[in-house]
Parts: C-alpha cells; sequence; structure tokens
C-alpha cells in the first residue's frame, strides 16, 4: 500500500507523476501547506522538515522527491531508471542539471509569481525574475539540444528525468517564462502534456482540494 503525501506544487507532482507512470496504484493525502498542517507534530512524525512530498510504503516512510521517484522506480522492475549503473548514472546526471540548475531558476518564478501573489498578495520581485532568466538563458539552450537529439531527456524511453523535469516545466503555464525560443522544449513539453500520467495527476490535484490550485 502506497500514500503519497503531497500538495499541489512540484516537488510533490514529481513523484505524482513517476507513480503514475509506473501504474501504481497508490492514495493520496492532500497536506495543506497554506493552513501550516506540514507543521503539525503527526505530520513532523513523519517529515522532520515539515515538507512534502513524503511516501508511506506499507508503514515504511521516505522523504525528498528524487529519492522517492528513484525507490518506486527501482521496485518497479527499474522502469524509468535503470539496473545498469551506468545508465543510472546517466538518468541521475539529467535529474541533477534539472533539479539543481533549470529546476532552482524555474522555481523562483514559482514562488514570486504564484506563491507570492496567492498567499503574501505581493506582486513578485523583478530583480528576482531577471537573475532567473539570465540563468535560464545559459542553461536552456542545453537541454532544448538534447531534446532535438532524442524523443526525451535521456533518449527514446521515458525515465524519472523526465517527470520530474516535466513538474518543474508546469510552472511555464501560469508565469512569464518564454520557452519560444526553445522548439525542442516546447516539443517535448505538449507531448508529455498528453500523457495520461498527467491527465491522471491533474485529477487527483482536483479531487483533493487544496487552496492552490495549480497548474
Ligand atoms: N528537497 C525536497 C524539497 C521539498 C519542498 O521544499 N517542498 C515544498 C513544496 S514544493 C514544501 O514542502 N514547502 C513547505 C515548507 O518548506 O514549509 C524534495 O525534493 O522533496
Amino acid at each position: 500500500m502506497f500514500t503519497i503525501y503531497g500538495y499541489n506544487t512540484f516537488n510533490p507532482i514529481k513523484v505524482l507523476l513517476t507513480a503514475e507512470e509506473l501504474g501504481l496504484d497508490y492514495d493520496y493525502v492532500n497536506v495543506e501547506l497554506g493552513k501550516g498542517e506540514n507543521k503539525a507534530p503527526d505530520y513532523l512524525a513523519r517529515h522532520p522538515l515539515g515538507k512534502v512530498p513524503a511516501l508511506d510504503h506499507d508503514g515504511r516512510v521516505l522523504v525528498e522527491s528524487g529519492a522517492i521517484c528513484r525507490y518506486l522506480a527501482n521496485i518497479s522492475d527499474h522502469r524509468l531508471y535503470s539496473a545498469d549503473p551506468l545508465q543510472a548514472a546517466r538518468i541521475d546526471a539529467m535529474v541533477d542539471t534539472t533539479v539543481l540548475h533549470v529546476g532552482r531558476w524555474l522555481a523562483v518564478y514559482f514562488w514570486e509569481e504564484i506563491i507570492c501573489r496567492t498567499f503574501f498578495k505581493r506582486e513578485p520581485n523583478a530583480d528576482a525574475i531577471e537573475e532567473a532568466a539570465g540563468f535560464l538563458k545559459n542553461q536552456l539552450p542545453y537541454l532544448d539540444q538534447v531534446l532535438g537529439q532524442g524523443t526525451y531527456l535521456c533518449g527514446e524511453d521515458v525515465t524519472i528525468a523526465d517527470t520530474i523535469a516535466y513538474a518543474y516545466f508546469q510552472i511555464q503555464e501560469k508565469t512569464s517564462i518564454n520557452l519560444a525560443p526553445y522548439p525542442n522544449i516546447q516539443r517535448w513539453y505538449g507531448e508529455f502534456s498528453e500523457r495520461p500520467s498527467v491527465t491522471a495527476v491533474k485529477q487527483r490535484l482536483a479531487q483533493a482540494g487544496g487552496l492552490l490550485q495549480y497548474p
């Protein structure tokens, strides 16, 4: 039995997309960050830092979205990942590029243009957006080049690099991120958006409700 604790934000969405792509049967529990449910004692017992996502698999609890995605893939015959250490390292490298570089800056748009507007009722910090745009201008051409050479981020098969990256790129739907200069990223994003996993995650999040209706 799998239970995913999450919210309508990119880190939990990485796990939800991975679970859907793997065809796993799971329960989803919305942890209402806007009401501080993530800092309640029962939730802190699950995740000491009070963050989402967390996974409960038959009473065994895991935190950190990347670790959870790898775990789910590894216990599913390594689908979306690889049993081969070299290929797994290549997928890890793409995940790290996505999370530590590109995703780190896409997340600035999410924070400034969605979270601050929704919860703090303030306009985005223009300096923060400009800094993020500057880094992305250097980093996105690389992903565009990768996606010009293969259907997905690690070749011709969907991997956790795609589910994780897609969770970040969804941010562009509701922010001023401009993907117009990157036709291959746009092609990948458009095709991935048609996958049943994306529809299923949106339905789960809508059913669960929550203060933040995104995307
Ligand atoms: N490195 C963590 C980051 C988790 C994280 O920061 N989650 C955010 C939502 S996307 C959160 O729980 N924020 C609430 C808080 O930090 O209080 C992961 O990948 O799981």
